[in-house]
């Protein structure tokens, strides 16, 4: 029943594949001009000429369009009998209804089928010059020897297992193995702490783990079996956790523990692939938002599939043999979309980095993309910010000829950033794609490709959006500003396939998060400029979500860690623009009445705290302790007021006439500890 490598032969069969897009457009055969050519899922899509026209025909008749690329680059068991039905004013987002279709078949045996010895992963570990290879056909072997596991031990169809591993070829093959049986997956930045691990799980409902015994990172070694072990005590319903070994050093097994390659080893390397329809749940993957509570973002399978690999394949002018290196970590979405689905989807070779931008040298991106022959690469602007101040020697030691596209994901990058990213890295001849999206999006949808390759790139600017996006700006009154050269809210007046479907167990804060803001719109939480010529420029979060070293944290996650101290009266926490890290974290502390300690020691206290509950990048790189913190008449701390004021930027404190003691303002800012 599964259909390798022939799909559309079932289309043919089908009644509903036999009208083509011509039927659904009526348009006639105007030029047929090169876009299939350009993108060979179009081909139906007749009388388009030119990429603009499909890029507005991909929004004006967006069903056509995504009916079309699904159709091409998904490989279904069962066709889809509707396009989409959603209702962005209820948080209702449903595609490809009806289809029938297995991730990981998609991902790997239609690859397997027809070029098994092509490798699908280059695992660039931590130690420089030790990378490992697997192929398309190992890969399979190790997802289904893993699925059998899995099964035996009770993992069913839409049950959830939590991940906690670093970025290695076993952490793909878990993901996928899970996409095979059916199960969702879960998976957990290995940099968090036992307490933020514990809190995933639970919230997840999880009774299955996957873990390493040990992780290297930047020639660290960090204890993840044993900070399991630790959250494993606030999570009576885990059953088992299954233990990866990625160095020699034995680790102590509980009851619950598993070998994991021991077991692996005694399975069947065939495994048959769940039947899964289209809105069933691919993943879980936890993000901050403006509460203390992460939310626990759903994503399912062929909307999210799809919208990976057609991101993945057109932003990045991704070609059949090209070597894609993006070194975000799998624990994030970045991870998910373009170390995982995205390029395997489309049967490409995908590096897996396990190391840091300056280990053992900051000459390590450089020397790998060399040693790998990279053709894409795909990093965070606070790592470039970083590589910069060490000198262009670091670059030029290395042949980077291999380079077609770069890309910048996660945070506003800086021109100077942009520009030395282009010219140094790139030799003045790659273009620089820098992506705009989020947890919540699934794929890219702002990026200056794909458009003709001689349309111009502004430094620092998103610039255009994707197929099928249809992004709008709104004013505070919750107007469309229909204008250019205008700032707003950033809104999505369109469903489109990658867009998460719900929050775990929490439909309503879905709604409330993204739909209630501007009924009909999504909301992203981000503010844009659109220019003159009509390109977008992403102006930062509207929210208290703050940015550190392109990780997405809530201030009020660390203000919740901070206040759990006894010490603690209360707190504000807010982002500071920080050179490299792009926003540090500003922290005013204020202590309960009578406390009487040594400032430095409840600072060491405070960021161990957070470090221990959230993560180290968590951690505030200043706290100050205040008196008080000014407030409005009715009680609200005024965060848009420290912001400004950890900002050095005192003439735009704007209105103070809420505050309910405008002295408190004056307070702070005699002590603030930093000049930003
Ligand atoms: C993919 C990812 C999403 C938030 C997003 C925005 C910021 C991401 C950006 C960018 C400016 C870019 N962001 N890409 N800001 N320019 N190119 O990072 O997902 O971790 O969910 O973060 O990151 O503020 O809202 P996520």
């Amino acid at each position: 029943m599964w259909l390798p490598c022939g799909c559309t032969s079932k289309y043919v069969a089908s009644s509903f594949a036999r009208r083509t897009l011509a039927s659904y457009l009526h348009v006639s055969g105007r030029s047929r001009c090169n876009v299939a050519a350009f993108m060979p899922e179009a081909a139906g899509l007749e009388g388009v000429s030119g990429r603009a026209a499909l890029r507005e025909l991909s929004v004006s008749n967006s069903e056509s369009f995504w009916a079309a690329v699904a159709r091409h680059r998904l490989c279904w068991s069962t066709p889809f009998h509707t396009v989409q039905d959603c209702d962005l004013s209820r948080g209702k987002i449903k595609w490809f209804e009806g289809g029938k279709l297995n991730v990981s078949v998609n991902c790997l045996d239609r690859h397997v089928h027809t070029c098994p010895e092509r490798v699908a992963l280059i695992w660039e570990r931590d130690e420089r010059g030790s990378e490992m290879k697997y192929t398309y056909g190992e890969l399979l072997e190790m997802t289904c020897r893993l699925g059998n596991l899995l099964r035996r031990h009770g993992v069913k169809r839409g049950d959830c297992v939590t991940i906690y591993m670093p970025t290695c070829p076993l952490a793909v093959a878990s993901m996928l193995a899970c996409a095979r049986i059916g199960a969702a997956h879960n998976v957990v930045f290995a940099g968090f702490s036992a307490d933020a691990l514990a809190e995933r799980i639970r919230d997840a409902q999880s009774s299955t783990v996957i873990t390493v015994n040990q992780g290297v990172r930047g020639g660290k070694v960090t204890e993840l079996k044993k900070t399991v072990d630790t959250a494993m005590q606030s999570c009576p319903t885990v059953k088992q956790v299954f233990v990866a070994m990625r160095t020699d050093n034995p680790v102590t097994m509980t009851a619950r523990d598993i070998a994991m390659e021991e077991e692996m080893l005694k399975e069947d390397v065939v495994c048959e692939p769940a039947v899964m329809n289209s809105e069933d749940v691919l993943f879980l993957l936890y993000t901050s938002g403006s509460t203390g509570k992460p939310k626990g973002l759903v994503h399912t399978q062929a909307g999210y599939l799809l919208y990976a690999a057609l991101t993945h394949r057109y932003v990045f002018s991704y070609h059949d043999g090209d070597v894609f290196g993006c070194v975000a970590d799998i624990g994030w979405i970045t991870g998910h979309s373009y170390v995982v689905y995205g390029p395997l989807a489309n049967g490409a070779t995908t590096v897996l980095f396990e190391s840091t931008p300056i280990y053992p040298d900051p000459g390590r991106y450089w020397d790998m993309v060399e040693r790998l022959k990279i053709n894409q690469f795909y990093g965070a602007p606070t790592a470039i910010r970083l590589l910069l101040k060490y000198g262009d020697q670091w670059v030029n030691k290395y042949d980077r000829s291999t380079l077609k596209t770069l890309g910048s994901v996660g945070e506003p990058i800086n021109t100077e950033a942009w520009e030395w990213y282009h010219r140094v890295v790139g030799d003045g001849r790659c273009p620089v794609v820098d992506t705009w999206w989020q947890t919540e999006t699934g794929g890219i949808c702002i990026a200056p490709r794909p458009s003709d390759p001689d349309a111009e790139i502004v430094p620092g600017m998103a610039m255009r959006p994707f197929f099928g996006i249809n992004p709008v700006l709104m004013d505070t009154e919750g107007e469309v500003l229909t204008s250019n050269n205008t700032s707003g809210a950033l809104c999505m007046a369109q469903p489109w396939p990658g867009m998460a479907r719900t929050i775990h167990n929490n439909h309503q804060r879905f709604i409330d998060t993204y739909f209630q803001p501007y009924p009909g719109y999504f909301f992203t939480g981000d503010g844009a400029y659109r220019s003159e010529e009509g390109y977008y420029q992403i102006t930062g979060r509207l929210d208290d979500v703050i940015n550190v070293s392109g990780h997405r944290i809530g201030t009020a996650e660390i203000e919740d860690v901070v206040n759990q101290c006894p010490a603690v009266a209360e707190s504000a926490v807010v982002g500071y623009t920080h050179s490299i890290k792009g926003q540090g974290v500003y922290a005013f502390v204020v202590l309960k009445k009578g406390i009487d300690v040594q400032e430095a020691d409840l600072s060491r206290q405070l960021n161990g705290m957070v470090s221990e509950k959230i993560a180290k990048y968590a951690s505030p790189d200043f706290i100050q302790f205040a008196k008080r913190l000014p407030k409005t008449r009715s009680g609200k701390i005024m965060r848009r007021v420290l912001r400004k004021v950890v900002e050095s930027d005192l003439e735009g404190l704007g209105d103070l006439s809420t505050l309910d003691d405008p002295a408190a303002v004056q307070e702070i800012i005699q002590d603030i500890n930093i000049s930003a």
